[in-house]
């Protein structure tokens, strides 16, 4: 198992469309692998493939508090097949915007069809944290990031402040 990079906004990366797995082989247990780390390192309740590169619709997720056990789920090809009518309003974060947080309102519950780890087809019922946090992950994989749910003027100052985040970095690089 790795600890893989994970990509920042902006990176035109995270604004592709991630494409539909095929089989479920070792290597794609190597990918979740990775990216179960990769997200428990962060530390983050959620990853999607896109955000270490890899351009397929598969994600981990983990909303277990720190003192209970660790729950991962493992999701590859989800589908959203219901959200209720009733939303809620969660603080949400990204890995992939690293210090930024904003309330966003989504359906409060919803049922996903996926994929496990296994190969096998499952159905699973979400509310609260989990419901958001699928939610926000499948937005990943239709290239969607939580700040497009702002207003335009407060997008493009955190994609601007981002912007310069890298640049300097990239000198420190240098
Ligand atoms: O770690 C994360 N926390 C979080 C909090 C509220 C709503 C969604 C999330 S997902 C995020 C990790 C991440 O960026 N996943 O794509
Ligand atoms: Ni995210």
């Amino acid at each position: 198992m790795s600890i893989r990079n994970i990509i920042i906004e902006p990176d035109p990366i995270l604004r592709k469309k991630s494409t539909t797995v095929e089989t479920v082989d070792d290597s794609t247990r190597k990918l979740l692998d990775d990216m179960l780390q990769t997200m428990y390192n962060a530390p983050g309740i959620g990853l999607a493939a896109v955000q270490i590169g890899v351009l397929k619709r598969i994600l981990v997720i983990d909303v277990s508090k720190k003192e209970e056990e660790k729950k991962p789920l493992f999701l590859i090809n989800p589908e959203i097949k219901l959200k209720s009518k009733k939303t809620s309003l969660y603080e949400e974060g990204c890995l992939s915007l690293p210090g930024y947080f904003a309330e966003i309102e989504r359906p409060a519950e919803c049922i996903v069809e996926f994929i496990d780890y296994y190969g096998k087809k499952k159905e699973l019922k979400a509310d609260g944290l989990l419901s958001t946090c699928i939610q926000h992950e499948i937005d990943h994989l239709n290239g969607v990031l939580f700040i497009d749910y702002l207003s335009k003027l407060k997008r493009d100052m955190i994609i601007k402040k981002l912007t310069k985040q890298k640049k300097s970095l990239d000198k420190t690089v240098l």
